[in-house]
């Protein structure tokens, strides 16, 4: 079978050992890339030589292993910012991973610009991550949660969005990428637009398009930008939040604690600088240190070779996918218009029974809603089945994915 790439892929498969198991006798097939990915040797041996060697609580003590910590955890904030093209590497807040970045974004920027009467735009695409905290800002404030609509083949409206900006928009927060559909948003356009329409903040959800795609928060153009560790080669329990610097300065802390005051009394307190006013107690320090593992490794490999290998994977899903009878694939019909995300539904199933069809091959994806319920509602459905690449997939996996789909059609229609 072809190479789908130019990626080395033999060399990228042998620094995950995850990978090579079987399944009921059966060599895994991981497709369940989007909801977490799998971790190279390299971020696996970062994060263990931190804990053999160098671990001690960051920004306290004296000591040499204090010294060292804090320097292993600021200089992953450096290279992370570097990663993103952030202008400072204060502009990086470590997390717990995208859903904590946007409840942060959402209680913070909440509190200092949104009021009774203004406006939050968001879209039916919005995993709930990137929707319940702004119900929430909307229940405390009296503000309006507005959303996009979407269209027929899986993009946020963009008319319809236009007709919404205003003067009382304050916030408008979409994703980069969708996990439920699969489609890379054209947030450099959107941006343009909603600042020509508005003064909102613009905050986006980039769970699903940092591990996949190059991101340059500045040319994008957006305000924040949140993403998540684990799905891109990092450790689960870190996620990072990029702001720009004058509005993480203007925005009041997200949680009080050790570290991100500058000085208490008894009835009041004063922050410390960005970023550390919102990171309040003893941080996820080898988690910054995967972090900065897990970015070393992605670059040595290339985001724009990882996107074009996943492009050639969902080009080869979406040609073999067509074949299978009553089958239908949600999102762009184009491949270049996605990323390696593919849901679909096959009439007459339901979307749990194909995904343990395909376990019991050895095929891992998900099923269900996938945390975004407007998505699925939007388009008739409860759930759909999930399947997501990442850059250890190979060809062949994709024709055991369509397979596997043939025989979960037969066996769940005779
Ligand atoms: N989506 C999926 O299977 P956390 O859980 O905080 O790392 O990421 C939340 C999140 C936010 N936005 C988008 C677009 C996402 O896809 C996710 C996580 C996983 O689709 C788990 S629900």
């Amino acid at each position: 079978m072809p190479a789908a790439s130019a990626l080395d892929l033999d060399t990228i498969r042998q620094d995950f050992p995850i990978l090579d198991q079987t399944v009921d006798g059966k060599p895994l097939v991981y497709l369940d890339s989007a909801a977490s990915s799998q971790k190279p040797r390299q971020v696996i041996e970062a994060i263990s030589r931190y804990y053999l060697r160098d671990h001690a609580n960051v920004h306290r003590g004296v000591h040499e292993l204090a010294r060292r910590a804090t320097e292993a955890y600021e200089n992953s904030r450096e290279r992370v910012a570097r990663w993103v093209n952030a202008a400072d590497a204060h502009e990086i807040v470590w997390t717990r991973g995208t859903s904590e970045a946007l409840n942060l974004v959402a209680f913070s920027i909440g509190q200092a610009r949104v009021r009774k009467g203004d406006e939050i735009v968001i879209s039916e695409m919005e995993h709930h991550s990137n929707l319940v905290p702004w119900q929430l800002l909307a229940a405390r404030t009296g503000a309006r949660l507005r959303y996009v609509g979407l269209t027929d083949d899986g993009h946020i409206d963009l008319d319809h969005l236009e007709g919404l900006l205003g003067s009382r928009t304050k916030v408008v927060s979409f994703p980069h990428v969708s996990n439920a559909l699969g489609t890379i948003n054209p947030v450099t356009d959107i941006g343009t637009l909603i600042r020509d329409r508005s003064n909102a903040v613009y905050i986006l959800d980039g769970a699903q398009a940092a591990p996949h795609l190059p991101v340059d928060v500045q040319a994008i153009g957006c305000d924040f930008y949140a993403f998540s560790g684990h799905k891109m080669c990092g450790p689960t329990g870190m996620g990072v939040l990029w702001g720009r610097k004058e509005l993480l300065d203007e925005m009041p802390p997200y949680q009080g604690g050790g570290e991100m005051i500058e000085r208490v009394s008894r009835q009041s307190s004063t922050w410390a600088e960005v970023p550390h006013k919102f990171e309040a107690g003893t941080p996820n320090i080898a988690g910054a240190v995967g972090m900065a593992a897990a970015v070393d490794y992605l670059d040595s490999v290339g985001l724009d070779a990882i996107h074009e290998h996943e492009m050639a994977l969902t080009r080869t899903a979406m040609r073999l996918l067509a074949n299978v009878d009553g089958l239908r694939i949600l999102g762009p019909a184009s491949a270049e218009e996605r990323a390696g995300v593919i849901p679909f539904v096959i009439d007459g199933t339901s979307a749990q029974d194909v995904a343990t069809i395909l376990d019991a091959q050895g095929i891992a994806v998900r099923a269900g809603h996938h945390c975004a319920q407007l998505v699925v509602d939007r388009y008739g459905l409860s759930a759909t089945t999930r399947a997501s690449f990442y850059l250890y997939n190979s060809n062949e996996e994709v024709h055991r994915l369509a397979e596997g789909i043939g025989t979960a059609r037969e066996l769940l229609l005779s």
